[in-house]
């Protein structure tokens, strides 16, 4: 009966120095307790906040399998799993622009505004996938290309139209949890970039182990994805109470 091999199912061979493994690790288990949670807590927040707890939920659930396939593929071949890390952050990246949409709609958000940061999103994702598979040899190019959607993402948060929805809201709560959202943006988003640049060619290659891509994109999920989650939560129970 090889069709159903427990050992193979379960086996997990992670050397104790392999610390990119480590973060896969922590990642996957990390993604799913944080995705129970959401779920969980859904039940105790007011109703217009049940429906950006269920997304912070998917967002972390999406990951936790990824991460699951990807901790495999990592032990198995000792190489970034790039094409998994990406249909992830496909699925991800736009669901996180959509939260911004839904906290911010009850102050007027238009539809357009999600589907302006999405069209940003995925322009930053396939470009960056370009960058690191077909066209790995002018992945500086890729991205330069992916850095000019991301910023276009940041410039919306920080001076447009999403901005100025969230400074006319005069509501404190709002304008706090917006803020630290914005900032993960900018900073938390940021890590990623220099992961990337670690790749031959980039500027970052021989400055930094190659390995450090993983470890960066590991590091920079674990922040953002629960992160945002947690910052929405609190917005959700804060604005319950005021
Ligand atoms: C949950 C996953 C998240 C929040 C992933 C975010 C990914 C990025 C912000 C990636 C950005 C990139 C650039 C700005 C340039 C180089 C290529 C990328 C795709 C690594």
């Amino acid at each position: 009966m090889d069709m159903f091999n427990l050992n193979s199912l379960f086996a997990a061979s992670l050397s104790n120095d392999d610390y990119v493994g480590f973060t896969f690790f922590v990642g996957s288990m990390a993604m799913a307790a944080a995705t129970v949670f959401f779920f969980m807590e859904r039940g105790s927040v007011e109703g217009k906040w049940k429906t950006s707890l269920l997304v912070s939920g998917l967002i972390t659930f999406i990951a936790a399998v990824h991460y699951y396939y990807m901790r495999g593929y990592w032990i198995d071949n000792g190489t970034s799993p790039t094409a998994l890390r990406y249909i992830d952050w496909t699925l991800t990246v736009p669901l996180m622009c959509v939260e911004f949409y839904l906290i911010l709609k009850s102050f007027g958000a238009k539809i357009g505004l999600m589907w302006k940061m999405i069209f940003f999103s995925v322009g930053m994702l396939v470009t960056g996938y370009l960058g690191e598979t077909v066209f790995r040899d002018s992945n500086v190019i890729w991205g330069i290309i992916s850095t000019l959607f991301y910023l276009g993402i940041v410039y919306e948060i920080w001076f447009g139209g999403a901005k100025k929805l969230a400074a006319s809201s005069n509501d404190p709560h709002l304008q706090k949890a917006f803020r630290a959202l914005g900032l993960f943006v900018l900073i938390g988003w940021g890590i990623y970039p220099i992961g990337y640049c670690v790749l031959p060619g980039n500027i970052l290659h021989g400055v930094l182990a190659i390995e450090t891509l993983d470890l960066a994109y590991n590091l920079g999920d674990a922040i953002n994805k629960i992160g945002f989650g947690l910052v929405i939560y609190g917005l959700a129970v804060n604005s319950k109470n005021s």
